[in-house]
């Protein structure tokens, strides 16, 4: 295990699973290593990520919240809808890699014999977290087999917003979009900021570097800068597919939307033996 420099410490998460804590110039992060998910963010305006109030901390299983890694595929498998939506990478045990200072930790995980009977494929994933300056994870996944690959990957990130009904997402207008959600809106403004009248499932291909979360009920704007995110999925349950989700009370839909950075459905990518694709996101909160 590498020496842990000042700022990083191991804890255990509210369910009492191993998981790390990260305090630094840019914010305090708790992450699990179950499946290196991301459980809280803290930075100068509060909390940026939401937990559903009825979520659990449990063995082997994701929290409703905080930053999910979707990989290898986004949603429900392609042909077989008993494996797991979202694959499999946000139920795998990660370990630690690598420190730094700021501090910085980078988590990784690797095929074994439970992934190959879903997925065919070697691979190492690695997630590094930083809180040296602005929250900042980069999250590289390699090919290790000798055969390319297809893959799907997406930080899930669920943003605290206070008051979904008053909540915008900027830097959207006029991207290409599919809507996929059950009980969608009627027509919108593509042109203008988005902005949640029902429940929104909505797959943006074509995206920029920067969307901006604005949440008046919180008085803050979180601005999201990637690089080599394609894709970005804009979420919110409304109630009715809130009351069929685990972890979330009955109110819980009004404090969230999950702005997704990631590379899924025709931005899928390809990667060749050997290679190695970086996806970045840095989150900058700003009190308004
Ligand atoms: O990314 C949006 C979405 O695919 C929604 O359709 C909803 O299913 C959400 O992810 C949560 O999925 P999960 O498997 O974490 O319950």
């Amino acid at each position: 295990m590498p020496t842990f420099p000042p700022g990083l410490e191991a804890v255990q998460d509210p369910g009492g699973r191993d998981a790390l804590r990260l305090h630094g110039p840019g914010g305090t992060i708790l992450v699990a290593l179950l499946g290196a998910q991301v459980l809280s963010c803290r930075t100068s305006v509060g909390e940026l990520l939401f937990t559903g109030s009825t979520a659990e901390h449990a063995k082997g299983k994701p929290v409703r919240g905080g930053i999910p890694l979707v990989f290898p595929w986004f949603g429900d498998h392609p042909t077989d809808p008993k494996l797991p939506a979202h694959g499999f990478a946000r139920t795998q045990a990660w370990r630690v890699a690598e420190t730094g200072a700021g501090p910085s930790v980078v988590l990784e995980t690797t095929d074994d014999a439970s992934t190959r009977a879903l997925w065919p494929h070697a691979y190492r994933l690695r997630l590094s977290i930083s809180v040296a300056t602005q929250p900042t994870l980069r999250w590289e996944i390699e090919n290790r087999g000798d055969a390319p690959f297809r893959c799907e990957e997406a930080l899930h990130t669920y943003f605290a917003v206070g008051d979904v009904h008053t909540a915008t997402v900027h830097g959207l207008q006029g991207v290409p979009h599919t809507e996929t959600a059950k009980e969608p809106e009627g027509p919108w403004d593509v042109r203008a900021p988005l902005r949640f009248r029902a429940e929104t499932d909505r797959v943006f291909h074509g995206t920029p570097d920067t969307i901006e979360l604005h949440a008046p009920a919180l008085r803050r704007t979180v601005t999201l800068a990637s690089r080599n995110a394609r894709s970005a999925i804009v979420w919110t349950p409304w109630p009715t597919k809130a009351a069929r989700l685990s972890g979330l009370g009955p109110d819980d839909w009004q404090r969230f939307c999950c702005i997704e950075t990631a590379n899924c459905k025709q931005d899928a990518l390809q990667l060749a033996p050997g290679q190695r694709h970086v996806l970045e996101l840095v989150l900058r909160a700003a009190a308004n």
